[in-house]
């Protein structure tokens, strides 16, 4: 930048800005480049020195850096080079939002009951960028969707909030966990709910702290035989076997599945997890993520 000082120190502002060749250079786009954007949208502004040379304030990279992100993300030149610094901020979605005042799990609940599902992705990104992972897991999203159920038991949320918002949870986790493992080399674990077992949100969670320790994820999901799930342990050389299991699933029927698994899986971890445990031989039962998510980091270093 020609930052010139008189013979007394004062600044001669004439030649303050960048020229058109240090522009290009901090924005990382070519001269020619900013001189078409000029001649066809009017930006960027440059001033001329009486020499017809271009110059241009300190202002313009950070707004050219932003247009260039954005046109990097798919927008064209023709929407977002006039654009001022705010409306290139808000469309980045770098603007603040507008202040809310009710928590967290209060505006989850109410994007809930309009079926706003972008305000519902919102509100899990958000704590998902600001907690650690068993942060989120058990301290989050297990109280958040033990209170969905609660709410809907009071009549407060619909059938229909409530499937909505459970297919919203698993999109999200099933969005974070499958890239995850689909990067990994670790053990592999094959995850499942045994027969007559719909609740599969808690799965998605395990196969989260699962993935986020190192692991391979082979996800069967709900309702899965017994025999099949031994099958698919035996195909993939599964390390360990994860299942869950909710309150409504009949003790017997668990505890019975639970020995034959054990039976048929030889030297495989067994893990289970969900509020109301059942102790059987060979099954580590967890009522949260944490245990299993150390468990499976050691497992993955060792
Ligand atoms: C969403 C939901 C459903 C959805 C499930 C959708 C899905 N894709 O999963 C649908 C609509 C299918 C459903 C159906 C039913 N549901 Co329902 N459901 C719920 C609800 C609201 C949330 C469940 C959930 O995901 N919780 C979140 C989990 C993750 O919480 P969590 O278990 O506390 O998880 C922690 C630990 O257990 C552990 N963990 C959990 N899984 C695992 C796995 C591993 C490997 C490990 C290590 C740890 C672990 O870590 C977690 C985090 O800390 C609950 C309410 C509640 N209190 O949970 C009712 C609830 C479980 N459902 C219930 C009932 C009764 C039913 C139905 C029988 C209703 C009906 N009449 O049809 C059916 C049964 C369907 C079936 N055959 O399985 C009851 C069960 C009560 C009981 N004692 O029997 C509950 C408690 C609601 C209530 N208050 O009455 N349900």
């Amino acid at each position: 930048m020609g930052i010139e000082r008189e013979p007394d120190g004062t600044v001669t502002t004439h030649d303050l800005g960048l020229s058109i060749g240090a522009l290009a250079k901090a924005v990382g786009v070519a001269v020619e480049t900013l001189r078409t954007w000029e001649r066809r949208y009017g930006q960027p502004v440059p001033h001329r020195l009486p020499s017809g040379h271009r110059r241009y304030s300190l202002d313009t990279v950070d707004r050219l850096r932003l247009v260039t992100a954005l046109i990097e993300r798919g927008h064209k030149p023709s929407e977002v080079v006039p654009l001022d610094e705010a409306a290139l901020a808000r469309l980045a979605g770098l603007a603040e939002p507008p202040p809310e005042s009710t928590s967290p799990e209060e505006r989850w609940f109410e994007a809930a009951r309009t079926m706003d599902e972008q305000g519902m992705l919102r509100r899990l990104e958000t704590r998902w960028a600001r907690l650690d992972i068993i942060g989120f897991l058990d301290g989050f999203l297990a109280p958040l969707l033990i209170e969905t159920g609660e709410r809907w038991a009071r009549g407060e949320l619909t059938i229909a909030q409530e499937h909505f918002a459970s297919e919203i949870v698993a999109q999200f986790l099933i969005g974070r966990w499958r890239p995850m493992s689909a990067v990994q080399d670790g053990p592999v674990a094959v995850a499942a709910t045994p027969s007559g077992e719909r609740h599969s949100l808690g799965l998605h969670m395990a196969a989260l702290a699962l993935a986020a320790a190192g692991w391979q994820i082979r996800f069967l999901g709900a309702d899965t035989p017994d025999d099949d799930i031994v099958a698919a342990a035996d195909a993939t050389g599964a390390r360990a076997v994860v299942l869950g299991a909710s309150p409504s699933l009949a003790r017997a029927q668990l505890e019975d599945t639970l020995s034959r698994l054990h039976r048929s899986l030889g030297e495989r971890a067994i893990w289970c997890g969900g509020t109301a445990p059942v102790e059987r031989p060979g099954i580590s039962w967890a009522t949260n993520l944490a245990e299993l998510y150390h468990w499976a980091r050691e497992q993955a270093a060792g």
